[in-house]
Order: structure tokens, then sequence, then C-alpha cells
């Protein structure tokens, strides 16, 4: 379709490209692929962005706090640190010659390393130096950071796989470990640890998954332990546990099905099926606004991954290739919800859990409670998703599609930025703000795998620029 006239009055409006402050994290996803060596980095609408070769076979990739990407290596005594492209920035050795397993981030970006040969628990500065290390239990693999109080630093929490299971709590103030032992009639040898959100200033509780038992378990900060927790997903070895901003349990076992938890009353609310193609279930995390992304990986197959909506409804498959044996990275929204709540990542002054209470991105200026924009539903050809547009004040919005993002331009009298590609805008709407804007895809094979970009400009008052958002159309 041709441009609008609003367009054309637009484009002769711009100026020349300035540079836009970087967000600390980006609005991405990354994968990991222990199959094909690499790391390929997602949009939240599924398109592959890019993809790195590594050097060494990556069991999982976490990103830090200020954006760097650390790679756990498959049973090696190494992990590495890079740049958010990928560029390998150092390799570190483990203390010991251990073994690190799980990686978790505290809020000033101090990284925690389950060492598995040594029975430690690591701690390193944001670039990668040793600080000091604590001898925990043997067998310590998933690692969690429980909510934080603006004073408080948060507590550090292991899954140690022993039987009986075994979980130590370490405040990072003192960093002294306490150990506490599951009772023995629990057959859970535990692997992973998930923490809760349960309000301002309340603790989180924490739940346990593991290996050897479908039941989970969940532990207070004082050690009780309540359990065990039917579920009907099987064993969940991996990272097969996350919460949303409901503070809702989204747990995965290694068959393919999901259950999604009431962590009140530990019921599950729900039950699906999540791994068609492989029947292997790689994990689950939350994107930076809380939607679930559900790994399917397979070895001699390609595995695939897939977005949920927060009723566990899916909402696009991305594309299967590269991700062979993939885990996904989910720093960026356990960071925002549970370490570091009350911080502002993306300074546009609403802070982080505020943001994801709202659905917005923590870690994009242009995404706040207060005008938003975003796609949701199902994007697979025949199918209609939609434009959700989220906003404080009622006024016109015009939406503006591209096949691409371009450098951010700013306009002069408009706030925000103009962030799509100039040359590929094909299609500009009107709106109403707050309001929703069905997106059809027609039925024609052909367009899958094509993505598009789209923008807002709320044109009410002094004109601004949303975020932008995206549809990748998947089969
Ligand atoms: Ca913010």
């Amino acid at each position: 379709m041709r441009p609008s006239l609003a367009l054309f009055a637009l484009t002769l409006a711009f100026a020349a490209p300035s540079v836009s402050a970087q967000a600390p994290m980006d609005d991405v996803l990354w994968v990991s692929s222990r199959g094909s060596k690499t790391l390929t980095k997602y949009s939240r609408f599924g398109e592959v962005l890019q993809t790195v070769n590594l050097a060494r076979t990556p069991r999982r990739v976490l990103r830090a706090p200020d954006g760097k990407l650390w790679v756990i290596e498959f049973i090696s005594t190494t992990f590495s640190i890079h740049d958010r492209n990928g560029k390998l920035i150092k390799s570190v050795t483990a203390k010991k010659s251990g073994r690190p397993y799980g990686l978790a981030f505290d809020k000033r970006g101090y990284a925690y390393v389950t060492n598995t040969t040594s029975n430690a628990v690591d701690e390193y500065k944001p670039d990668g130096t040793f600080v000091r290390s604590v001898v925990v239990p043997a067998n310590p693999l998933g690692i969690a950071i429980d909510y934080s109080t603006i004073k408080s630093m948060g507590n550090i929490w292991i899954a140690h796989r022993n039987k009986p299971g075994q979980v130590t709590k370490i405040p990072i103030s003192t960093f002294k470990p306490t150990t506490f032992t599951l009772p023995s009639t629990a057959a859970i040898m535990p692997t992973t640890v998930v923490c809760t959100y349960e309000g301002i200033a309340k603790d989180s509780n924490v739940f346990i998954g593991g290996d050897r038992s479908d039941k989970l378990w969940k532990i207070d900060q004082k050690g009780k332990f309540t359990g065990p927790i039917t579920t009907a997903v099987g064993y969940n070895y991996c990272a097969g546990m996350a919460i949303d901003r409901k503070n809702r349990l989204w747990t995965v076992g290694r068959p393919g099905v999901v259950a999604i938890i009431d962590t009140a009353t530990n019921k599950t609310i729900k039950t699906f099926n999540a791994a068609p193609a492989n029947k292997d279930c790689g994990g689950v995390v939350m994107d930076s606004i809380g939607r679930a992304w559900i790994m399917d990986r397979g070895w001699s197959t390609a595995g695939t991954f897939q977005r949920y909506d927060d009723q566990g409804k899916m909402e696009l498959g991305a594309p299967a290739g590269a991700n062979i044996y993939g885990m996904v990275d989910a720093a960026g929204f356990a960071y925002a919800y549970v370490v570091n709540p009350f911080g502002d990542e993306d300074k546009d002054r609403v802070v982080n859990f505020v943001e994801i209470m709202a659905g917005t991105s923590p870690y994009d200026p242009l995404s706040t409670p207060a005008l938003s924009f975003d796609t949701r539903g199902i994007s697979r050809v025949g199918s209609t998703p939609y434009l959700d547009a989220v906003s404080s004040s009622k006024g016109t919005m015009v939406v503006l599609f591209s096949a691409g993002t371009g450098s951010p331009l700013s306009v002069p009298a408009f706030k925000g930025q103009f962030l799509l590609d100039l040359k590929t805008l094909f299609y500009t709407v009107a709106m109403p703000s707050p309001g929703k804007l069905n997106l059809p895809i027609p039925a024609n094979p052909a367009l899958a795998g094509i993505s598009y970009q789209l923008q807002g400009l709320f044109v009410s008052g002094t004109p601004q620029f949303t975020n932008t958002s995206g549809i990748y159309i998947s089969k």
C-alpha cells in the first residue's frame, strides 16, 4: 500500500540522525546452542537478528545488567564474557579448575557461579575479576537471587542435586551459607530454583524443581519446606521454571509438558504440551515484558522455540534452525522483576517493577505505562494478531509500518525518536489511543518468515513517538 499524506509530512520534518543513549540491556532474547556452538539473537517478535559462532560449546548464556553476555561452557572449567554483540571480551578459568554450571547476577551486576567440582559458589565482579568463594554442600547446580528491598542485597539460593535434596541460602551481605535438607521422604534431587515476587518489601518464596521426581517443593526464608507439590510435567532437570508478572510459576518438564501454578495455593492452573517437534524442553524463560518463551530443543532434529501469552496460548513459533540443544537467556525479566525492582534501567523515571506490572519494557525508555505499543496474539499465516496501544492519555495515534529498523532520528518539536527504516516504510494508519488494531495476515504460506516493524506516533498535543514493536510471521 502507498504511504499516506501524513507520512510524507513526517518525512519532510526529519532532521539529521542523533545517537540515542543505549539502554543497559538490549530488548532481545539470546539462545545458546550446544549442538551448533552458536549464540543467536532474536527480537521479541521471533526475528533472527544475529548469529555468533563460538569456538567452544555453550551450556547456557545469561545477560549481565550491563548488557554483556556471560557464556557457561558445557562440562568445562572456563566461562566467557562477551559484549552485547557476542564478541569475546575475556575467558575466565574457574577457581580450583571447577566446572561452572549455574549463574545469577545481583543488582550491582556481580555474578555468582555454582562451581560443581569444587562445591563452591564463586563471586565475580562485572568485569569477570574473581572476588571471593564460599564452600557449600556437594553438587551445587541451579542458582537464583531473591527479591531485594532498596536497602537489602538479597539472598542467593542454590539447588544441590543430592539425595535427600538440599537447598542453600547465602545472604549476599554476609556471604555465610545456611543449608536446608528436604524431608527424607522427598525423592527429588534439586537442580533448579526460582524466586517468587510477593510484593513490595515482602520476602520471596523459592520453588525447587529437579531430577528423579516430578514433584516440586517450596521453601520460605526461614527454611520451612512446603510440598510435595504435584504437577503433570515430569522431571524438570534444566532451567525448567520461571515466574511470570502475575507471580505464577511456569514449570516445564523434560517431555515437553508445561504447568502454570498458582504460587500461593500451589495448585495447577493449566497444563499443556509445548514441545511438539522434539518432546524435550530446554526450559522456560520470560522475555523483558514477561511473556513466556519455551525451548523445544532437539539433538538429531533442529530445535524451535515458541512464545506464549499469559493464558498459555501459543502466540508464535520462532524459526527452526540453529538452536540445537538450546537454552534461552532469562536475565532481562528476572533482573528487573526479582533482583532490582526499584531500579530504572531505561532511565524513563518509571521503576522496573511498575513497568513489568504494566507490561512495558524496563529496558526501552520509549516503552512506558504512559505510552507504549506492542503486538500481541498469534502471528502465524492466516491468523489475526493485534496491535495494543497502552496509554494514559487519549488521542489519535498514527501507526507506521516498515520492513526494518533504522538509525534513530530526532525530529524537532517531537518527543521520542523515529526508529524505523525510512526507505522501507510501506503503510500508515490512524487509530485511537489507547486502543487495539487488528492486523490480519493473509492465508498465504509465502508470507512465512517475513517480519516487519511498527512504531506509533501520538499526535495530540506535542507529537510523541512510541517504542517500536514488530511481527514475525511464522508457518
Ligand atoms: Ca523504566
